[in-house]
């Protein structure tokens, strides 16, 4: 089944203690450089396999290729999802940003596998983001595209993850600091909601 958790990051150690205890994506999220996140990828990969937990980068399409990751997130200064899907071919994870129906009913025409969805509520760990859409718009979204997982990304907590309306979360910041912890405490909450597999 695809991880209702996804944890994304630009450090091994994060990595390291996040895998492991429940089913889990990691998305490799390093701004810098190819080159950089190549290295990420590839030391992440043997990690994610022993753990079963899915590997994807964020932005860049050919550092997942070239590390043999599992899919890749776009969002809108990445390559069109289209385009995405026609590098990574028909089978590839590949993820989308959007932040309503609109948007999301596009990304999923467009070939995404999944939809990150937000804001969902402020965060600083990103500059420049529009203001948050909240529940109501991660509602929005998720019944916009029965079908298609929406992972909420932004302020995500457990006591958030718990009530929110879509398939999963995200988290940046929330995982940072005690990543085992907090990888148990939100495949926790995820699964106290009604209806969780
Ligand atoms: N995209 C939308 S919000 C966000 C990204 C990358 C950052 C989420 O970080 P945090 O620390 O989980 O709020
Ligand atoms: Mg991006």
């Amino acid at each position: 089944m695809f991880p209702r958790l996804h944890i994304v990051t630009d450090s091994l150690d994060v990595v390291r203690g996040a895998v492991g205890h429940g089913p889990v994506a990691v998305q490799i999220r390093i701004k810098t450089s190819d080159r950089l996140a190549y290295a990420l990828t590839t030391a992440a990969l043997p990690l994610c396999r022993a753990a079963g937990a899915l590997l994807l980068v964020d932005d860049r399409v050919g550092v997942a290729l070239a590390a043999g990751a599992d899919g890749v997130h776009v969002g809108a200064d990445d390559l069109p999802v289209a385009a995405a899907r026609r590098v990574l071919g028909p089978s590839a994870v590949l993820g989308a940003t959007c932040r309503n129906p609109e948007q999301a009913r596009a990304a999923v025409a467009d070939g995404a596998s999944y939809l990150g969805v937000g804001p969902a509520f402020a965060t600083s760990t990103k500059d420049g983001l529009p203001a948050p859409i909240g529940p109501a718009g991660i509602a929005a979204v998720t019944a916009a595209v029965p079908g298609t997982p929406v992972i909420a990304i932004g302020g995500i907590t457990p006591e958030r993850a718990a009530t929110l309306d879509c398939y999963g979360v995200a988290a940046v910041s929330a995982i940072a600091a005690d990543p085992a912890g907090a990888a148990v405490e939100l495949l926790a909450a995820l699964s106290s909601r009604p209806g969780a597999a």
